[in-house]
């Protein structure tokens, strides 16, 4: 468990996710979760894409919510908040109720984008949540626009002739910023205090908000269930996956990097990076992340 969380977290006595809900042990995203909901309180009505997010909490007739929340479409939480805002606004209630939109990766960077873009381009006051674990992970692994280079996955397995994914990870963080939001920001498991303060600062701003959080999958990623808090911490201290925060646009944080370490000592706690494990050519790909790892650094100045 991360120093901060033990010295400086005290956890609410009920959460606003309640447990019984079926994620994995040890998933990523079912953490995140909670403390998101428990930043945004109770006075929030939640939309949520299809994945695993929705898929592990809310099995019919229950449900894990304690907020208002609503599933419809793989592909329009994004659209759905929106008349959920125009109906809080008619009934003279938008400045007290939170409206949250919630999406995996693959809801967020491919399926649901252009909802999303339209939600951004109205302006209007809600916060979209990304859960990040790199693939269609509920529906058994596939690759999406936020899987990185070499990942293998069922669509893109690794094999003779393939080292994996062989495209490089889409920038969400910048289609965000090209719709000019006045917050953007990632976020990760491994630092949950960090997730807290972002979901509060973003619902103190008014106008639409993007915070992406990295959110390990232990099936997905091959990864032991007590790694997750330690595999995300290692994305963040080789530079494989920053901790920004932007206000209108402007950088105002970069998480620095406190120890150093290779992208190598982060993808060998995983099965999804085993095969570059297994033969010396396997070392040209994990020089190709480490060098997108080092532009990392230089771009967010994270040394
Ligand atoms: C339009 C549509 N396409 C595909 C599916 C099948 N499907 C349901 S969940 C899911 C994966 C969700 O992936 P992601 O958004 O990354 O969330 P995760 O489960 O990884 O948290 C898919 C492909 C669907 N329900 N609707
Ligand atoms: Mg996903």
């Amino acid at each position: 468990m991360p120093q901060d969380i033990k010295t400086k977290y005290k956890s609410p006595l009920s959460h606003l996710l309640n447990p019984g809900h079926t994620a994995c042990a040890g998933c990523g995203m079912i953490v995140a979760a909670r403390l998101v909901l428990d930043a945004a309180g109770p006075n929030t009505i939640v939309t949520n894409a299809t994945g695993c997010s929705e898929v592990t909490t809310t099995q019919y007739p229950m449900t894990s919510y304690k907020q208002p929340w609503i599933h419809s479409l793989f592909e329009n939480p994004a659209a759905v908040a929106s008349g959920i805002l125009a109906a809080l606004k008619v009934k003279g209630l938008a400045d007290k109720i939170n409206v949250i939109a919630i999406g995996g990766d693959g809801a967020t960077f491919d399926i649901g984008l252009v909802h999303i873009s339209g939600m951004w381009e109205r302006g209007e006051n809600i916060l979209y949540v990304c859960y990040d674990n790199e693939a269609y992970q509920n529906t058994g692994y596939q690759s999406s626009g936020a899987t990185p280079l070499a990942a293998a996955t069922s669509t893109t397995p690794a094999g003779n002739k393939s080292w994996g994914s062989d495209l490089p990870k889409k920038d969400m963080i910048r289609i965000a910023l090209a719709h000019n939001l006045p917050y953007v920001a990632t976020a990760t498991t491994g630092y949950p205090l960090d997730i807290i303060a972002k979901t509060k600062k973003a619902l103190s701003i008014k106008g639409p908000k993007y915070l992406q959080i990295y959110t390990p999958c232990v099936p997905g990623w091959g990864i032991e269930p007590k790694d997750t808090l330690s595999t995300s911490q290692l994305a963040v201290q080789s530079g494989f996956y920053p901790i920004v925060e932007y206000v209108n646009g402007e950088l105002i944080k970069a998480q620095k990097i406190t120890k150093k370490v290779p992208v190598e000592n982060f993808l060998k706690l995983q099965k999804r990076f085993k095969h570059l494990f297994k033969s010396p050519e396997g070392q040209k790909e994990i020089a190709k992340i480490q060098a997108l790892a080092e532009k990392n650094i230089r771009d967010f100045n994270l040394l």
